[in-house]
């Protein structure tokens, strides 16, 4: 049977705040999720992560999960202000949090899964919101970004050689500050930018320490992931053609142009004009060229017309209707997710000829419409989530072998249902159907799936 590389690593993705709960246990400062989810009407359910799967307290049956699971790899994000619980360079570093983490590395190496790590998956601690306005003070939050890194290479380096700098970027720029969606819950067209521009920098200058100071003791790899969903023109109209373009410069060139190539997307500039937040020529020399692999998140396809009057987007119309009529594939839970893998491998593609770096794909998959309904017995048997994966999972292969894309690793989202942001807990992504009530954990037929499909198609 077709084999992906000796090489590649696959398993599957969590992040810190929607999984560990223990939010004031064990020395842990609040982060600004803690706190968006105390203010009313900003989660569907009215959750928090409070208790989430309780992965601080259960991290060992997450572990024996992954192992019964097959797999190579386990991609986890870090909470900062476990670690600092306040946060910032002059603040007390925390050993409990330290010692966690450094707990479920060991446990992790010794069932032979490896880490990839994430720094930072939304969870800023909300002492520095407070202290000076979080990602929006450039002088202060890429010193203390580069500090809390600094921390995490010293604490875990020797263990750990995948970093992952940010997660999705554009979620933190557009929901965070933009659409008031996700925490801190702002609303402006003047801070997305300033914070485009912050996160940027905070992510290449990690980079730089980690490149000058640890990477040849270490001996490992640091990027960024980005996340985009693949922009399928609604017809070959020039106009729509361009706006596919435009969709793909603001949500994910809007990171990747100015960290692979040093400029921002032209449609970019040309739109957002002096609310741009340009990169000074010292800048830009720290910014080119930092990021070793090319993270990617990619859930879905989206059919494209211009127009519109969204301008985070760049003006374009989206939806899952062709022009002859059909849905592009089945509909996930969540409003913005179908199933079309001929998007995934034609995204990859793009990536590969835009940006010319190997590919982790750090997240994919999918959420069973009203699973969160359905009783366990049922749940569990998640054929639309199979469907999603079988269909991805070749659309990669084929990208790997037929058109000689190099992707390195996959990750499903997610091991577990877990905390999913704003929907709180009825949208479950997990591969694991999680009972909150018991916080006892199933494996669902996906995960079956997944196990078996890339046993047959890796060697060991
Ligand atoms: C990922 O984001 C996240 O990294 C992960 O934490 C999350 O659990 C997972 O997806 C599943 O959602 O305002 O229309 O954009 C994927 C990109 C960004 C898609 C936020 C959903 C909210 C709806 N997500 N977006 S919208």
């Amino acid at each position: 049977m077709a084999q992906l590389p000796s090489d590649f690593v696959w398993g599957f993705a969590t992040a810190s705040y929607q999984i560990e709960g223990s939010t004031t246990a064990g020395g842990r400062g609040p982060s600004i999720w803690d706190s968006f989810c105390k203010t009313p009407g900003k989660i569907r359910d009215g959750s928090s992560g409070d208790t989430a799967t309780d992965s601080y307290r259960l991290w060992r049956e997450d572990v024996e999960l992954l192992k019964s699971y097959g797999v190579k790899a386990y991609r986890f994000s870090l909470s900062w202000s476990r670690i600092i619980p306040l946060g910032g360079r002059g603040d007390p570093v925390n050993g409990e949090g330290i010692s966690f983490y450094r707990s479920l590395i060991e446990e992790l190496l010794k069932n032979d899964i490896v880490p990839f790590i994430t720094l930072y998956h939304w969870d800023l601690p909300q002492a520095l919101d407070e202290r000076y306005g979080g990602w929006l003070n450039k002088e202060e939050i890429v010193k203390d970004y580069v500090n809390y890194a600094k921390v995490c290479f010293e604490a875990f380096g020797d263990l750990v050689k995948n970093w992952i700098t940010h997660n999705e970027p554009w979620a933190v720029t557009i929901l965070g500050y933009e659409k008031g969606a996700f925490a801190p819950g702002h609303q402006s067209n003047t801070e997305p930018w300033i914070v485009n521009h912050n996160l940027i920098l905070a992510h290449a200058h990690a980079v730089k320490l980690y490149r000058e100071q640890y990477k040849q003791a270490q001996g490992g790899q640091i990027g960024i992931t980005l996340d985009c969903h693949w922009q399928l023109p609604y017809d070959d109209s020039p106009e729509n053609v361009a706006a596919a373009q435009r969709g793909i410069d603001f949500k994910l060139g809007r990171f990747a142009d100015p960290i692979y190539k040093g400029t921002y997307p032209a449609s970019v500039i040309e739109i957002i004009g002096d609310r741009l937040v340009y990169f000074s020529p010292e800048e830009l020399a720290v910014v080119v060229g930092s990021s070793d692999f090319f993270g990617l998140n990619t859930y879905t396809t989206q059919v494209v017309k211009a127009g519109g009057d969204d301008e985070s987007n760049g003006f374009v119309k989206t939806g899952f209707t062709r022009q002859d009529g059909s849905q592009l594939g089945t509909q996930a839970h969540v409003p913005w997710l179908q199933t079309y893998p001929p998007g995934f491998r034609l995204l990859l593609n793009y990536l590969w000829d835009s940006y010319k770096l190997p590919i982790y794909v750090t997240e994919n998959g999918f959420t069973v419409k009203d699973e969160n309904s359905l009783p366990l017995e049922e749940a569990i048997h998640d054929a639309d989530r199979i469907e999603y994966f079988h269909g991805y999972v070749n659309a990669m292969l084929q990208a790997i072998q037929e058109d000689n894309v190099p992707v390195k690793g996959y990750f499903g989202w997610s091991l577990l249902d877990n905390f999913e942001w704003a929907d709180g807990y009825q949208t479950r992504f997990g591969v694991t159907y999680v009972d909150y009530t018991t916080q006892k954990r199933y494996p669902k037929d996906s995960a079956r799936f997944l196990k078996k499909w890339f046993s047959e198609h890796t060697s060991e």
